[in-house]
């Protein structure tokens, strides 16, 4: 499948591979335009559904990630027209809905609906020349996919607002520092490093990575009880599996585990 706005690409030599997705406007810093967004969507859904797939890696350019949601098409709208389009939303949570893995391999860039996208995925990996923000601010706007929601809830409420309220970026080492990063690397070695962990996920077993990530993902929409029973519910489902039976086995035998999904 090609796209306009995107390229895509699978990689690996395993049973399981990684989807990349990489955001391709470089002239607009890749902002983020409706066209990008339904493209991203269907690419996201693709490799979701494929089961050749293991893991999806989500990057940009050297340059940016993305420079944000574009902003002449946010010049353009008055309320009444974005409300009855639903402007952006439409197209805008497919993330949330992605059952596998996402890594954001991050380069430059990450502003606005660029940081909103990566604070979406599961694991940040970002270059060391990366810089994130919630510049809306100084549009006369506020974060519109999530930004103000998933920013405290990743960086804390003090480090939020200082970003929020200033428009101010930080840089790699202090988005690492403030928990929004998993790992810095040197910017020369951000597709390896990334690639490296989606090929560690797709050799394990996919029922065991779907059930990590929702049971994760569980933390931030539920209360501590209800989400320690989610776990504990989930935790007892997977001694029906054949991969539990299979990577203990392994692990007793001191020999690799051969998953089977299943
Ligand atoms: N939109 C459109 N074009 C952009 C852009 C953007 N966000 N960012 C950069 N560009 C374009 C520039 O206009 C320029 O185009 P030409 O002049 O060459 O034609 C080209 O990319 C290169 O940019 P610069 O010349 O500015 O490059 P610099 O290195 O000097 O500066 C910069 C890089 C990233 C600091 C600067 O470009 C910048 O400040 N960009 C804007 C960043 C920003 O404000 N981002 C937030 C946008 S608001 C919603 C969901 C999400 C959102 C809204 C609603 N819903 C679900 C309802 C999100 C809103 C936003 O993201």
């Amino acid at each position: 499948m090609s796209y306009e706005t995107l390229l895509t690409e699978v990689i690996g030599a395993g049973e399981r591979r990684t989807g990349v997705i990489r955001l391709n406007r470089p002239k607009q810093l890749n902002a983020l335009n409706d066209t990008l967004m339904d493209e991203l969507g269907v690419a996201l859904k693709a490799f979701d559904a494929d089961d050749a797939i293991g893991c999806i890696v989500l990057t940009g350019g050297d340059k940016a990630f993305a420079a944000g949601a574009d902003i002449s098409v946010l010049a353009r709208f008055d309320f009444a027209r974005a409300y009855q389009m639903d402007l952006i939303t439409r197209n805008w949570e497919q993330l949330r809905y992605v059952r596998k893995p996402v890594i954001a391999a991050v380069a430059g860039f990450a502003l606005g609906g660029g940081c909103e996208l990566v604070m979406m995925c599961d694991i940040v990996i970002a270059a060391d020349n990366a810089r994130f923000g919630q510049p809306e601010i100084k549009l006369g706007l506020i974060p519109g996919a999530g930004g103000t929601q998933r920013l405290p809830r990743a960086v804390g409420k003090a480090k939020a607002m200082d970003l929020v309220l200033t428009g101010r970026m930080m840089d790699a080492a202090e988005a690492e520092r403030s928990g929004l990063v998993a790992r810095v690397v040197p910017a020369d070695k951000l597709m390896e490093e990334a690639l490296g962990a989606a090929a560690a996920i797709c050799d394990l077993s996919a029922v065991s990575v779907l059930a990590n990530k929702e049971c994760v993902n569980r933390a931030f929409e539920t209360g501590l009880s209800d989400g320690v029973h989610f776990e504990r519910r989930m935790f007892h489902a997977m001694f029906s599996t054949e991969d539990k039976n299979e990577g203990t086995s392994a692990f007793l035998e001191k020999r690799k585990p051969v998953f089977k999904h299943r």
